[in-house]
């Protein structure tokens, strides 16, 4: 109900990436990353549009710290970009690359701000695809290695690291259909050979990140989660909707390699139950690498906190043949990417994380809304529907709050309109509003109502 409390203890934050908004792609020593090679292949990226400029960030950092801190934001999660910090991904470190993100760094201490980092947000150096990417085992090594670089050079300062952002997508995208960089569609059995390199690499980054650390330090991830939601609280439903959400592949049938990528629990039972779900096991076992000794145990390495990404669920009920997708209603609300707008998608996300995985913090590390908005005759930016959708969705986060589910902090994605992969610049998740041609910045009337929210701890939600 309105006027709830948070917990004193929980973060409010925002998210952003470095290919998405920093530009600078061939300054100060950076190399091209495979996002700098995929926005050059013809039609592959809306209006051909790439990270060369984004948001300019690398170069407006400070302003933008100015930005959050007028927000009041509490914690800013950005992410290195391995190719600005290791240009040709292993090897020599680029000083310039490390001197920006102590800049950033020390402008939000400055600022009373966390800085939360991700090691990596998929811009992988060019230099390693070329060696094979998630494909190549000795990748573990490469992303140790470059988590040992971040962590010796930042661990004083930042005290909560994510290795991963989205393994899912990475593989889904990246290396089964082919929609994101590297751009490859890749058989079975070759996508679980890069699953559990990626897992493998995770699990070693974690270890790296800890034993180069200068002080005490939390490690987790960030996954995307798209939850199934149950179409009512019956018990059933409930019950359908858990087990449709942990699912990774039907007992029979054809296999669908895209879709088996996306599943949460191909990732998360390995990194936080220490071995692959039974259904995929069954199944698609015989095609995993050879699992060496210690290889689980590297994977599972403890995390300190879940990071996870949601922005909308899928509506099941449960019935004699099992749980039963329910369609979304003609004409419900959906945002500008035609993603549902579901509410109850963070209650349910959380719940069942921790239902299955124990009472680990939980921490929302994206959540946000794309509208395609605008600047309007009064030079304001009013979206309204961005407004409604956070408040919707935080609304089911104070519900778990109350229910004892560890939901610790909340990072709306994103601080600032920037570079949506894909689909270019033709979607806008910002509570800032970006004018891509002059680079200005205009907070949102989203951005002042989360201000009010973060100034009120949440007692201004509906
Ligand atoms: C993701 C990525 C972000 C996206 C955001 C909107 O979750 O896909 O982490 O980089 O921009 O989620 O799609």
């Amino acid at each position: 109900m309105a006027g709830y409390s948070f917990p004193e203890s929980f973060k409010w934050g925002a998210a952003t990436a470095a290919y998405q908004i920093e530009g600078a792609a061939n300054e100060d020593g950076r190399k091209p990353s495979i996002w700098d090679n995929f926005c050059r292949w013809p039609g592959k990226v809306f209006d051909g549009h790439s990270g060369d400029v984004a948001c300019d960030h690398y170069h407006r950092y400070a302003e933008d710290i100015g930005i959050m801190k007028q927000l009041g934001l509490q914690a800013y999660r950005f992410s290195f970009s391995w190719p600005r910090i290791m240009p040709d991904g292993t090897g020599s470190v680029n000083e310039k690359g490390l001197d920006f993100y102590d800049r950033l760094i020390d402008g939000l201490l400055e600022a009373g701000i966390e800085p939360w980092g991700t090691l990596f947000h998929w811009d992988l150096p060019m230099a390693l695809h070329e060696r094979g990417g998630w494909l190549n085992p000795e990748i573990r090594h490469w992303f140790a290695d470059y988590a040992r670089a971040v962590s010796d050079r930042y661990s004083d300062r930042v005290k909560n690291f994510m290795t991963i952002n989205e393994p899912q997508v990475i593989i889904a995208f990246g290396y089964a259909d082919g929609k994101f960089a590297p751009g490859l569609q890749l058989p079975l059995p070759q996508c679980i050979q890069t699953v559990h390199n990626l897992l493998l690499a995770h699990g070693e980054g974690v270890r790296a990140i800890r034993e180069a650390a200068r002080g005490p330090v939390r490690v987790g991830h960030a996954a995307q989660y798209m939850p199934s939601l149950p179409n009512s609280e019956s018990a059933e439903d409930i019950s359908a909707a858990r087990q449709a959400t942990f699912a990774t592949c039907k007992a029979e049938g054809p296999l669908d390699t895209a879709k088996m990528m996306w599943s949460f629990a191909l990732y998360h039972d390995p990194m936080l139950l220490g071995s692959y779900p039974a259904d995929f096991m069954s199944r698609c076992g015989h095609m995993l690498p050879k699992i060496h000794a210690g290889d689980m145990e590297t994977i599972s390495e403890p995390m300190d906190f879940l990071g996870i990404n949601i922005y909308w669920g899928e509506p099941v009920r449960a019935t004699a043949e099992g749980p039963q997708v329910v369609p979304y209603a003609p004409g419900c609300p959906r945002n500008s990417f035609g993603w549902a707008v579901t509410p109850e998608a963070l209650y349910w996300g959380g719940r069942f994380c921790q239902e299955r995985y124990g009472k680990k913090d939980i921490y929302i590390t994206e959540n946000g809304c794309p509208v395609t908005d605008w600047p309007t005759a009064d030079g304001k930016v009013h979206d309204p529907m961005r407004i409604d959708y956070l408040d919707s969705y935080l609304c089911g986060v104070r519900r778990g709050i109350q229910e004892g589910i560890p939901f610790k902090g909340y990072f709306c994605w994103s601080l600032m309109d920037n570079f949506e992969w894909a689909a270019g610049y033709s979607q806008r998740f910002g509570i800032v509003y970006v004018d891509y041609a002059t680079g200005k910045r205009t907070i949102k009337d989203s951005g002042h109502w989360y201000a009010d929210l973060i100034k009120n701890n949440g007692a201004t939600l509906s």
